[in-house]
């Protein structure tokens, strides 16, 4: 019998990729990157940066083969701006990106980290140098948010992740206007008891449109005495009705093992914001904030992970 699990997310060597030493301004921490492939194939980054003071700003790398040779803005391309945006004040963190045809920008939802805790807030842009603000669009306590690249049935479609006392569960809601949101459903629910995904999950990098249908990393997190462990598993939606779950694996299928994703400010965490796929369309890059300290990457294929839920899901 063989033993080994497979390996759907290979880690790129040498990781992590970005570090706060490579930022061209001080910075304590890189993590948690939303990803987007440019037309010219440029690979984008938008980084979570977190200065002294402890609030976050996005910050954008770019580089040709998506893997080294970063060109990093010389100074912050997002920055909170609480002045114009109170939900604001205590900074910008973990963008998730979805490109958007029928507007041809980029939806950019991040957390905005208010008076009241954590909110979803979404910008647009054309070029990651001029970003069109519309504020807050889900209010506290809510994070771990995207935008789905086209409308369903006439509605654009965002999924996110609200929290209540005790559990956290990943819901959908619907818009016309991408300003407000209603139609709230519940799209995937954390497990309970010693489940590696109980109590407390989110959505990882914006789902994957694949015929099969909407593929979705997302991440639980067990609480055990030593702190909280940070893993990702897969599901499966309706491509039509994206609340629908058609698959969900049993097993968390990428997790923390390297030092880099031990060792940092947050131990024992992987944090998936971005994904770009390849122009084969089956090769998935995921760039993962590593234990809250830097940027990792690891290679996978989404037909072989389309074929682990096949196989996994109970
Ligand atoms: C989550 C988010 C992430 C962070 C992770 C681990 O709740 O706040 O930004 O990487 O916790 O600290």
């Amino acid at each position: 019998m063989n033993t080994r699990h497979p390996e759907l997310l290979r880690r790129h060597n040498p990781n992590p990729i970005l570090t706060a030493a490579d930022w061209p301004y001080p910075v304590h921490s890189v993590f948690n990157p939303g990803a987007a492939l440019l037309p010219d194939g440029t690979t984008l980054l938008l980084c979570r940066v977190e200065d002294r003071r402890g609030l976050s700003h996005l910050c954008a790398a770019r580089s040709a083969n998506g893997i080294d040779h970063w060109r990093i803005d010389p100074r912050p391309t997002l920055v909170p701006d609480p002045e114009h945006y109170p939900e604001e004040l205590w900074g910008i963190e973990d963008p998730r990106i979805t490109f958007v045809p029928e507007l041809n920008k980029y939806a950019v939802v991040y957390t905005a980290y208010t008076r009241d805790g954590p909110g979803v807030a979404l910008a647009l842009t054309e070029d990651f140098r001029r970003f069109e603000r519309l504020g807050e669009i889900m209010s506290p306590e809510d994070k771990d948010a995207a935008l789905l690249p086209h409308r369903i049935g006439g509605q654009w479609v965002l999924i996110h992740r609200p929290v209540s006392a005790l559990e956290a569960h990943m819901w959908i809601s619907y818009s016309t206007d991408l300003r407000h949101w209603g139609s709230h459903k519940l799209m995937l629910e954390a497990r309970r008891g010693a489940w590696w995904d109980a109590n407390r999950i989110g959505l990882s990098t914006p789902p994957i449109e694949t015929p099969q249908g909407w593929l979705v990393i997302y991440h639980g997190v067990r609480r055990t005495a030593a702190g909280c462990l940070y893993r990702l598993g897969l599901a499966l939606f309706d491509l039509t009705a994206p609340e629908r779950c058609l698959k969900r694996g049993d097993e968390w299928f990428f997790g923390p093992e390297e030092p880099y994703e031990r060792h940092g400010d947050v131990g024992y965490v992987v944090f998936p914001c971005g994904c770009t796929v390849a122009p084969d369309g089956d090769t998935l890059r995921v760039y993962y904030g590593a234990a809250d300290m830097s940027i990792a990457l690891a290679t996978g294929s989404i037909s072989a992970m389309l074929e682990w839920l096949e196989q996994h899901s109970g």
